[in-house]
């Protein structure tokens, strides 16, 4: 392997062996949006957490919450071909936690934004994750388009999103349900895709990114 992919698969060992190395993927999006819970949904580990009760959510609220919010970040592995991991960091969604965000993102690869279909109000913090995201590093994102209500126009409200959040004509803006495994693994493949097609300078990446399809 050379070039570009063998840099992004492998990174030099302490004794100077080549090792598999990682490819860092942050999950984002706005509070509640299901951001620990996609990672939880595809992790092969235990995901590791720092959710505390949540301050400042307001028991009007239309709509449920489970009480929980993440205050610094998630992390979670999925395992690919080869020794290779994917490494998923889950941002916090609250704006008082956005300190995290720079930690989280050195070194990413790529980034999921994670949207609630249920709250379009929260689109506004979408955009500014979006935007914070796509300046700390030029890399691909991928909008992961979740909750949308049972029998909803799936058609009309990603382009909703995609409108609202500007986001460029070739990034991918899927329906998911994060509870989903398959739908999960639908957004990390075309994530890895994109990364995979930016490094190697190649539009067509389906063989590489196969073995995701555990
Ligand atoms: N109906 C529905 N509920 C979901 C879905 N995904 C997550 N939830 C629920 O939404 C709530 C928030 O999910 P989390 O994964 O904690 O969201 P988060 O984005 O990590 O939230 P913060 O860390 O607070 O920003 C939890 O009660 C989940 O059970 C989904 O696809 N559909
Ligand atoms: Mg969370």
């Amino acid at each position: 392997m050379t070039g570009p992919t063998k840099t992004l698969l492998h990174h030099d060992g302490p004794t100077g062996t080549s090792m598999p190395a990682g490819l860092k993927i942050v999950v984002t999006g706005p509070f509640d949006a299901g951001k620990t819970t996609l990672i939880e949904t595809i992790s092969e580990i235990a995901v590791v957490s720092t959710e505390r009760a949540v301050s400042g959510w307001s028991q009007e609220a239309e709509v449920e919450h489970s009480g929980r919010t993440t205050v610094a970040m998630d992390y979670g592995r999925v395992s690919l071909e080869a020794g290779l991991a994917l490494h998923l960091f889950g941002t916090p969604g609250q704006e008082r936690f956005e300190f995290m965000w720079d930690i989280l993102a050195e070194g990413m690869l790529g980034f999921v934004l994670v949207v609630d279909a249920r709250r379009p109000e929260t689109l506004v913090d979408a955009r500014h994750q979006h935007a914070h995201f796509g300046a700390a590093a030029d890399v691909p994102v991928v909008v992961a388009v979740n909750k949308l209500p049972v029998g909803a126009d799936e058609a009309a409200a990603l382009a909703v999103v995609r409108e609202r959040l500007a986001v460029a004509g070739d990034v991918p803006v899927l329906a998911v349900d994060v509870r989903l495994r398959e739908d999960v693994k639908r957004v990390l493949v075309a994530l890895l895709q994109a990364v995979l097609a930016r490094m190697t300078g190649d539009a067509d990446s389906d063989t590489s990114v196969a073995a995701v399809h555990r």
